[in-house]
């Protein structure tokens, strides 16, 4: 750790504070470019306890940056992991005010609803679909506290990894019902077509990208609990939006789900 506790819970308290007014911010990095991992995720973990302390609760957890295109687009290369939040769920249709954001993209993703805790190291694919409930379609609505989405691995790291809103619908489906690495996947914007894909592009299988995550958690000491719903990560590029639009994820034989933007 390079941060004294002062200065993590002052950029933690910035961060929030920009997460909930919608303003943007440049990267923490430019302040502190001494700061390390432990740092940005000691960062994430006090949003997250100010969050639970003001009666918010922690409904899941995110990979980030899993799929090639993701990491092209951001210029990084490594996956990133965040939580996710009760007022960040919207219902299948339902709607986002973007007067709440500040420059919202939407991205299409496979989330995984766990029956069993799963605890790193040396989680593979393999304990990750034993201990998959099922697995459902899932948007994400990033929405990066940047500006201009410009930040590094440790700045977007500290941000709760652009966290802000998600929605799951669909067939929720077995992962034995389902070839997670073939299945397709289309995101239609306005009803046009702007985002194609498979669930290989996310490390190549998303699979891993929960082994991942649970590995990463086990180097603190943590797990995957049961019941834990997982948004495992982008599989194409994210696709900006505005008041007005609508956007729709289609996945081969998991059905769609729908947000609407405000
Ligand atoms: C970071 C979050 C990326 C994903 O699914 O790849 C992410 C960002 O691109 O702002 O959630
Ligand atoms: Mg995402």
């Amino acid at each position: 750790m390079k941060l004294d506790q002062a200065t993590i819970a002052r950029l933690a308290e910035h961060l929030e504070t920009c997460e909930l007014e919608a303003r943007d911010t440049p990267k923490i990095t430019d302040e502190y470019p001494d700061m390390d991992w432990d740092d940005a995720y000691a960062i994430q973990d006090s949003i997250r306890a100010r969050k639970i302390a003001r009666g918010t609760r922690i409904v899941g957890l995110k990979a980030g940056l899993t799929s090639f295109a993701k990491m092209k687009q951001m210029g990084v290369e490594t996956p990133v992991f965040g939580f996710i939040t009760d007022y960040g769920s919207i219902p299948d249709g339902g709607e986002v005010k973007v007067s709440e954001l500040i420059h919202p993209k939407v991205e299409p993703e496979i989330a995984f609803v766990m029956k069993h805790a799963l605890k790193g190291p040396g989680c593979h694919i393999g304990a990750v679909l034993a201990a998959t409930d099922f697995v459902i379609p899932g948007m994400e609505v990033i929405d990066s506290r940047y500006r201009d989405f410009k930040f590094d691995l440790k700045s977007v790291i500290a941000d709760n990894t652009s966290s802000a809103r998600f929605v799951v619908g669909g067939l929720p489906q077995p992962v034995s019902e389902v070839d997670l690495r073939t299945v397709g996947i289309v995101m239609e914007k306005n009803g046009e077509p702007v985002a194609f894909g498979a669930g290989a592009a996310v490390l190549g299988h998303p699979a891993a990208a929960i082994a991942a995550l649970a590995n990463h958690l086990g180097a603190r000491g943590e797990e995957i609990p049961a019941g834990a719903l997982i948004l495992s990560g982008g599989i194409t590029e994210a696709v900006a939006v505005q008041a007005g639009d609508n956007v729709t994820l289609r996945i081969q034989g998991m059905g769609s789900v729908s947000i609407r933007f405000k």
